[in-house]
């Protein structure tokens, strides 16, 4: 079954496919258990599929960014056929988001997937964590978005990778604009707040400091381009604007730049 089921993946686009039985998987924080997506898991089948050099390594963020949401969109349609491929078998099969809905709590403060893909990934054997704290692989560095299917299907769970590509460089630490990277781990808030400018934080402070009895401010406030940004990144439901743990990485990478 796992051979056929790496085939049938491979033959909806995906780039590099593993299993991982639940007892490999790396414990991380927030704890996420595997029972609350799907009870009596028995394997999570990870995949990821390539970004495009010319789009992730491209200074025109609208390039960029159309490019992660088609990455995301193409990740929920092979997730989804994966799980259906799963069900015609006679197992059950529950797909996570490659990155949104998250749980918007307190507790996770909307930084916790359902599962870590990346950790799930080790497990399948698709590479290491990085010191970026991205998932590095031997065939496409960091550039490869990630997906999953959880399953009661008894699947035998692949090797977990014995060496690490990640070596000794910090070019992912030397490059990170925002500081967020570095020996110690990587501070999330950080990372956010450069990566999405026009996100959660920003767009939190930009709301308080209208001001609705002074019409000349509210004018201003709703013709500047921060309104605009805003505005596309809500309708867009993201907007990154940050690619550099991505492309500094030199494992597997094509090109030094453009
Ligand atoms: C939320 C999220 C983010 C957040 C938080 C990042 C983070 N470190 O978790 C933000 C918006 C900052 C972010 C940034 C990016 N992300 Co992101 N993200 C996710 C998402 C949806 C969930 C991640 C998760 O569960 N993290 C929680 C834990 C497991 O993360 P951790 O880093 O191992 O450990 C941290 C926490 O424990 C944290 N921590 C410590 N104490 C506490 C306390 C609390 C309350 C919390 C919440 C956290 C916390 O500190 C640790 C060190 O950072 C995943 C998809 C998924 N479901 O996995 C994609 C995902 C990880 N992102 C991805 C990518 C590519 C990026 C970016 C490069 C953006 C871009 N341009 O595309 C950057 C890279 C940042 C980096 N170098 O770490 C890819 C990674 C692919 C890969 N090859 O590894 C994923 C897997 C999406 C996908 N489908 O491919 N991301």
């Amino acid at each position: 079954m796992e051979v056929k089921l790496k085939e049938f993946a491979k033959s909806q686009g995906v780039d590099i496919v593993g299993i991982a039985e639940p007892s490999a998987i790396p414990d991380y924080f927030p704890e996420r258990k595997l029972e609350v997506v799907l009870p009596n898991v028995k394997a999570v089948v990870v995949f990821g599929i390539r970004m495009l050099w010319g789009s992730i390594s491209n200074s025109n963020y609208q390039v960029a960014t159309s490019h992660t949401n088609a990455t995301y969109e193409e990740l929920h349609g092979i997730t989804y056929r994966i799980g259906r491929y799963m069900e015609t078998l006679g197992y059950d099969a529950a797909s996570i988001a490659p990155h949104i809905p998250v749980e918007m709590s307190k507790e996770t403060k909307g930084l916790s997937g359902e599962i870590s893909l990346r950790h799930a990934a080790v497990g399948a054997g698709l590479g290491v964590l990085g010191k970026s704290r991205l998932l590095i692989t031997k065939e496409l560095g960091p550039r490869v978005r990630l997906g999953a299917v959880v399953t009661n299907a008894p699947l035998k769970g692949d090797k977990v990778l014995y060496y690490n590509p990640c070596g000794h460089c910090k070019a992912c630490i030397n490059n990170c604009p925002s500081g967020a990277l570095s020996d110690k781990g990587t501070n999330v808030t950080k990372c956010f707040l450069h990566l999405q400018p026009h996100g959660l934080g920003n767009y939190g402070k930009w709301l308080r400091e209208l001001d609705a009895s002074d019409s000349e401010k509210w004018d201003k406030a709703f013709s500047s381009t921060d309104f605009w940004n805003y505005y596309q990144a809500q309708s867009l439901g993201m907007y990154y604007n940050c690619f550099k743990c991505l492309t500094s990485c030199p494992v597997a990478r094509p090109r030094v730049s453009q």
